[in-house]
This record gives structure tokens, sequence and C-alpha cells, in this order.
């Protein structure tokens, strides 16, 4: 198993569980709600991976109001060092900061909050050895960035600021870092340049595109199960896989990293 480094190792999460109103999640595509017992399990079977590979889970209630709320990745962004409340450009999405900025109050001694009026979403953020890359997308805009850039220093991280590739989502719909000196990213994203002279780049295949959206914690990376050539690419590459089930907040633009919050509390 590749090296695991300080920005893949993790011993604390928050996720928050799914509300029934997830099915009305928002989505660019439209390819029918996801179900919400499907949601729910797919949400259980993580939170259980989660605990697998060591790390201790706290699960913030379901939140009806905000269909979206479980990707509790976008609204917020943690650290060893302190959290930092992000501003959603998506509107049904807005108040999600403020309905977990009590919680990361309870964790963390630090936390900052991105001031208006530009706006980041968690998605867009990737965390690297080198330094924090910040996205540009429909979702992140040049203003919050910036912004976003400033919170980072008091933190003692460098942010940079990148392009997501147009109709992407977010940036890490595209990427995922695997260890120090790697990541999985689809081909469009790494046609941009980006990681070049960064990081060691794993392409996914041609119609894989989805599996760019895994997480690596500690010794695993988990990855959509149905994903199986990224899956025998990472195994190859000496990455230990486990293979989640995504079929269902799949529908609603959704990939691993997005259900939780990751950070080194020790
Ligand atoms: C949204 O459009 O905001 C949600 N339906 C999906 C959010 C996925 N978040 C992420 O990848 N960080």
């Amino acid at each position: 198993m590749n090296r695991t480094g300080p920005v893949t190792c993790f011993d604390r999460a928050i996720v928050r569980a799914p509300a029934p109103s997830v099915v009305g999640g928002l989505r660019a595509i439209d390819r029918g709600d996801p179900s919400f017992a499907g949601v729910v399990a797919e949400h259980q079977a993580y939170v259980a991976a989660l605990g697998d590979a060591g790390l201790k889970v706290t699960v913030l209630p379901p939140l009806e109001a905000f269909p979206d709320s479980l990707f509790v990745e976008d609204p917020a962004l943690v650290f060893s060092e302190g959290a930092i409340l992000l501003r959603s450009a998506a509107t049904s999405r807005a108040d999600e900061a403020a309905a977990i900025a009590p919680f990361l109050r309870a964790e963390f001694d630090r936390v900052l909050e991105l001031p208006g009026p530009g706006f980041v979403d968690g998605g867009d953020v990737l965390v690297t050895a080198g330094a924090v890359l910040v996205g540009l997308s429909s979702r992140t805009d040049r203003v919050g960035a910036e912004a976003l850039c400033t919170l980072l220093a008091r933190l003692g991280y460098h942010g940079e600021i990148v392009a997501t590739p147009a109709g992407v989502l977010h940036l890490k719909t595209d990427c995922a870092l695997l260890d120090d000196e790697t990541v999985l990213t689809t081909r469009r994203l790494a046609a941009s340049g980006l990681f070049r002279g960064r990081l060691r780049e794993l392409v996914t295949p041609q119609g894989e595109e989805a599996a760019a959206n895994a997480l690596r914690l500690n010794e695993v990376v988990l990855l959509g199960r149905d994903f199986t050539r990224t899956a025998e690419m990472l195994a190859a590459a000496g990455y230990s896989i486990v293979p989640m089930p995504t079929a269902e907040i799949s529908r609603i633009d959704a990939g691993l990293s997005c259900l939780s919050l990751r950070w080194r509390g020790t």
C-alpha cells in the first residue's frame, strides 16, 4: 500500500444523516430521484467504512429543510488547526453553514467564517501536501476563493486558486488525493495541466469518470463499487480498495468525499 501522509491521515469525521427530503436534492441532469431507503443504506455503509478505517465518527441529525445537507463537505472546511465556515452559491444550501456551525464550534477552538460577498463550496477544495487547491466553479467564485486563501493563511496553509473544467460541479467531482504524491483524476481535469509538476496522476478509464470522486482514508481508498476498471488500476498501483455503493447519491451528483468532514484531532 502506498504511503499515507498527513493529508490522507485522519482520526475524526463528521457526517449528517440524510433526511427524507434528500430525494429532492440538487442535480444538473435529472435521471430520476434517488430512493430514500437507498440513500440511507449507502450512508450507513459509508459511516461503517469510516469507522473501519479507524475514524471516530460523529453523526449529526437529519435536516428536512436542507435536502443536500448530508453533503457536509460543502458548507465547511476542517483542519487540525481549526475550521472554516463557507458560503454556498446554491440558494437551497445557503444556510447549511449556519446549521453545522454549532457542532464545529464544539469541536474546534478556532472557527473562521468566509466573509461575503464571495462563495466557496468545500467540494472545490483539494488539500494536498504542498498547497490547498481552490477550484473556481459555478459554486466557487474568485472573490470567495481569494477570501478563502486569506483565511487559509491564518491557519498556516497556502491556498492556490485553480480552474475546474466547464460543466464539472466541483473540483473534487473530478479528482481525489491518493497520497502525498499521487492524485486520481479524470482525463479532462488532467488535460487542464493542474497537476503537472505537482502530483503523479492516475487517470480514470474512459466511462469511469465518476470514480474520481474517491476518498483516501488512512490505509484504504473508498471507491464507487461500479468502477471495476478503476479499482483494478488502483490495486495494480498498490492501493487497498473498499468498494462502496453510490448508485443513489450519484443521482444527485454526489460521490464519496462530499459525505464527510475529516481531520486529525490528535
Ligand atoms: C449539490 O448539487 O450541491 C449536491 N446535490 C451534491 C453535492 C456534492 N458535493 C460534493 O461533491 N462535494
